[in-house]
C-alpha cells in the first residue's frame, strides 16, 4: 500500500488567533504554503517510485535536496500547528517551566533568547526549542529553510516558522512584531507534553 503525507487537520478555526494571527493569514499559511510542503513531498516518493519500478536513473541529489526541503517544511507545520492556541500565552507552569529555568535562568532570559534566534534567522527559518537526549537539557535551534541547521535525533518541543509567509500579512517587513505577539499564543500545555514524552 502506497504510504503518503497528509496535512494535518488544524486544532482550531481560521480565526480563532486573532488578533495575533489573522483570518486571512493563517488561511493562506496553512491551506496553500503548508500543503504545498506535503504536495512536494508525495510528488518527489511518487517519482522515486515510478523510477524504480521502471528501472530508471535518479536524479539523487537534486531529488533528495527537494525531499529534504518538503518533508522538513511538512514536520515544522505540522508541530507549529499545535504549539500555538486561542488559550495560549502567558508563563509555562510545573516541569517546563522548571525544565527552562534550570537551562536559562529564567522564562524571561528563555523567551529573549529565543526571540533573537527567530528575529535573527537570514532569509527563511524557524527557531525551536529542542531537547538533546543525551545531556537532557534544551537547546534552541535557528533552522534555516526548513531543514538546515537542523540537529539529528534532537526531539521538537516548539518552533516558530519565521519565513515571510507566515506574518507578511498581518506584520509587513517587522518580523519582531510577529515574534513578540507569538508569546501570547504559546500553548505551553502542549510543549509539556512534548517534553513528557522524551524525558
Ligand atoms: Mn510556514
Amino acid at each position: 500500500m502506497e504510504k503518503l503525507y497528509t496535512l494535518p487537520k488544524l486544532p482550531y478555526g481560521f480565526k480563532d488567533l486573532e488578533p495575533h494571527i489573522s483570518e486571512g493569514q493563517l488561511s493562506i499559511h496553512y491551506e496553500k504554503h503548508h500543503q504545498a510542503y506535503v504536495n512536494g513531498a508525495n510528488g518527489l516518493l511518487e517519482s522515486m517510485d515510478k523510477a524504480r519500478e521502471g528501472g530508471v536513473e535518479l536524479d539523487v541529489k537534486s531529488t533528495l535536496k527537494a525531499l529534504s526541503f518538503n518533508v522538513g517544511g511538512h514536520i515544522l507545520h505540522s508541530l507549529f500547528w499545535p504549539n500555538v492556541s486561542p488559550k495560549g500565552g502567558g508563563k509555562p507552569g510545573g516541569a517546563i517551566a522548571d525544565f527552562l529555568d534550570k537551562e536559562f535562568g529564567s522564562f524571561e532570559r528563555f523567551r529573549d533568547e529565543f526571540s533573537k534566534t527567530a528575529v535573527s534567522v537570514e532569509g527563511s527559518g524557524w527557531a525551536a526549542l529542542a531537547f538533546c537526549k543525551k545531556t537532557q537539557r534544551p537547546l534552541i535551534m535557528q533552522v534555516e529553510k526548513h531543514n538546515v541547521n537542523v540537529y539529528p535525533m534532537f526531539h521538537i518541543l516548539l518552533v516558530l516558522d519565521v519565513w515571510e509567509h507566515a506574518y507578511y500579512l498581518d506584520y509587513k517587513n517587522n518580523r519582531a512584531a510577529f515574534v513578540d505577539a507569538f508569546w501570547n499564543l504559546v500553548n505551553w500545555a502542549e510543549v509539556g507534553k512534548r517534553l513528557d514524552e522524551v524525558q
